[in-house]
């Protein structure tokens, strides 16, 4: 069911594993690339700070979030959506910066998707104990292109479904630069994060940073 695959990248082994079809597990791919992720993750938090948003249901989430690119997803009472504008800030959400368009795109590469070009990166910040329950990520208008996910900091348990709710799972864990892609049949799966345990990891604290790649857009 699951296959191992070397890579050699600068001369390191590296790892991917395909999970499912169209779910590819690159193992510490952005180890190397963390620290200037998380230096432009805070670049951005400091224009568009992260906040908890509402759900549709009156329900706070416990992951905060914010967004770079040409639009950023919101949730609020209204439902679910990608829009130019930050709510908070008023303004446009900060630009991605080019060096994580080419590294997801080069990411998406790696697990078999070319010309993968996102239009926003979902920023996701988890404490201890915050969790995002079952859901499908559908709101993106062009469901073909995959999503390229990052994890950055304290490890998370990850549970991914199948395309109906109730469809068994498999767990999954991501750990500090780990890189999932998700794309083909498994793009519209369900999927879910376990609450956080408390830990630390020298990068981040006693968070979790994870980057969701996304063509929204087109
Ligand atoms: C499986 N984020 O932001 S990323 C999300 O770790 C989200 O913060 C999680 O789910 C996180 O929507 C998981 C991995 C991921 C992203 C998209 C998927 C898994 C997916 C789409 C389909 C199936
Ligand atoms: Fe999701």
């Amino acid at each position: 069911m699951s296959d191992d695959l070397f890579d050699s990248i600068g001369g390191l082994p590296m790892q991917h594993q395909v999970l499912a079809d169209g779910v590819c597990l690159l193992h510490g791919y952005a180890r190397d690339a963390a620290s200037r992720l998380l230096g432009a993750v805070h670049a951005i938090a400091l224009q568009s700070p992260f906040r908890q948003m509402e759900t549709p249901g009156g329900y706070r989430m416990s992951v905060a979030m914010t967004n770079c690119g040409e639009v950023g997803w919101s949730s609020g009472l209204d439902g679910y959506s990608y829009t130019a504008l930050d709510a908070l800030s008023g303004r446009p959400w900060p630009a991605m910066p080019a060096d994580w368009r080419s590294f997801a795109s080069q990411m998406a590469e790696h697990a078999g998707f070319a010309a993968f070009s996102p239009d926003v990166c979902l920023i996701n910040r988890y404490g201890p104990g915050a969790k995002l329950s079952m859901h499908q990520d559908k709101d993106e208008a062009n469901l073909l292109a995959p999503i390229v996910s990052v994890s950055l900091g304290v490890p998370a348990v990850f549970v991914l479904g199948g395309l109906k709710r109730n469809d068994p799972v498999q767990r999954l864990g991501l750990m500090h630069g780990d890189v999932l892609v998700l794309g083909g049949p498994s793009r519209l799966r369900y999927h879910a994060v376990l609450p956080i345990k408390d830990g630390h990891h020298p990068a981040t604290g006693h968070h979790r940073i994870n980057l969701t790649f996304r063509q929204a857009l087109r």
